[in-house]
């Protein structure tokens, strides 16, 4: 791999690449079951998507949430996020494999991952601004020696677009968000330069651990001023504070290597599918999920390596703005404050596609320049 030491250099390498480079996760993988995530490029034209245990969001070109938006609900699960309607189901102590269909070579930096639990009621219905988010993992600078360094997001690319996540073993049985991070930094030197990209997932943990980590609401992870967030990599590096807050205690970076999918799993939905700390026979070691689940979870937990050999993934290059998300139906309310919520709905809602179209904008310019 070239070293790059400029950022004309390194334009004229890539710049005649396109422009929608951006990615997003297609797919997660627990023990060989693969369950869909939500398809940004079909699902938000789609009537009826199916039930999936990634997060709906409104981030049609791929896009990103900057820092100027680190306060607001849009950094939880990424833009106008609404709560996935299934949940995997993953021992504490396992891991998971998270596919992206694509990820930019510029775009180098961390990649993290935190959990949040949901309380009893499920991550299906919890409110998202309420989750309390603690780290389970971050790679951020990898070798700094060759700018613009060597980073978690490159480790991604290197592992066919994927990360492998270990849910802690000492976490307790419940109901989890996992929410998957990339921050790229190749415009971070610049105020408000740096691109989170946030993805979310429903899980139910299994297990006997006992820890309920302490955790922080998805808008006070970051600051727009976070030293790991302002951060100029085109320069000779040691050492790159990944921001958020200290990973928990039995938190592991795993070796990175992909994982075989063996079956293609449903979302499960509801509460009741695999017991919450209910003991397992004696006479078995792995936690099966109750009978009444539709994904039968077989694959023996093995993570096999698999040579990265480059997947084929084409991403339509989407130029569209996101048109708006459909409003959630609203809850009953008095007839009289109807059309004050529409049009304050449809406010809102011209205001956050105003939003993303300025952010495509900008982003344009940055891939233009970088991508
Ligand atoms: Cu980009």
């Amino acid at each position: 791999m070239p070293s790059f030491t400029s950022k004309s250099l390194l334009t004229a390498l890539v710049g005649a690449a396109s422009v929608a480079a951006h990615g997003h996760v297609t797919n997660i993988v627990i023990n060989g079951d693969s369950y869909q995530g939500y398809d940004i490029n079909s699902f938000p034209y789609s009537a009826n998507p199916p039930v999936v245990v990634g997060w709906t969001a409104s981030n049609t070109d791929n896009g990103f949430v900057a820092p100027d938006a680190f306060s607001s609900a849009d950094i939880i699960c990424h833009r106008n996020s609404a709560n996935a309607k299934g949940h995997a189901v993953v021992k504490a102590g396992d891991k998971i494999s998270i596919q992206w269909d694509t990820w930019p070579e510029s775009h180098h930096g961390p990649v993290i991952d935190y959990l949040a639990n949901c309380g009893a009621a499920g991550c299906e219905t919890v409110e998202k601004t309420a989750l309390e988010f603690f780290k389970i993992d971050e790679v951020g600078l990898v070798d700094g020696s060759a700018a613009p360094g060597k980073w978690g997001s490159d480790q991604l690319i290197e592992n066919g677009n994927s990360w492998l996540v270990q849910i802690p073993e000492n976490i307790a049985p419940g109901f989890y968000v996992l929410r998957h991070e990339i921050i790229a930094l190749h415009s971070a030197g610049d105020a408000n330069g740096a691109q989170n990209y946030p993805q979310c997932f429903n899980l139910q943990v299994t297990g006997s651990g006992t820890e309920k980590p302490a955790g922080v609401k998805g808008t006070e992870l970051y600051t727009p001023n976070d030293e790991g967030i302002r951060f100029n990599i085109y320069r000779s590096l040691t050492s790159y504070p990944v921001p958020g807050p200290a990973p928990i205690k039995g938190a592991v970076n795993v070796q990175q290597a992909r994982s075989a999918i063996t079956a293609s799993a449903t979302a499960l939905t509801g509460l009741a599918n695999a017991p919450v700390a209910t003991a397992a026979p004696a006479t078995t070691t792995a936690a099966a999920p109750a009978a009444t689940t539709t994904s039968a979870v077989v694959a023996a937990p093995t993570t096999t390596l698999i040579p990265s050999t480059t997947k084929a993934v084409t991403v339509a290059p989407t130029t569209t703005t996101a048109a708006p998300q459909a409003t959630q139906p609203a809850k009953g309310g008095c007839r009289g404050g109807r059309n004050q919520k529409k049009r304050r709905a449809a406010r809102r809602a011209a205001a956050a596609a105003a939003r993303e179209a300025a952010l495509a904008r900008r982003h344009a310019r940055d891939v233009a320049f970088l991508d």
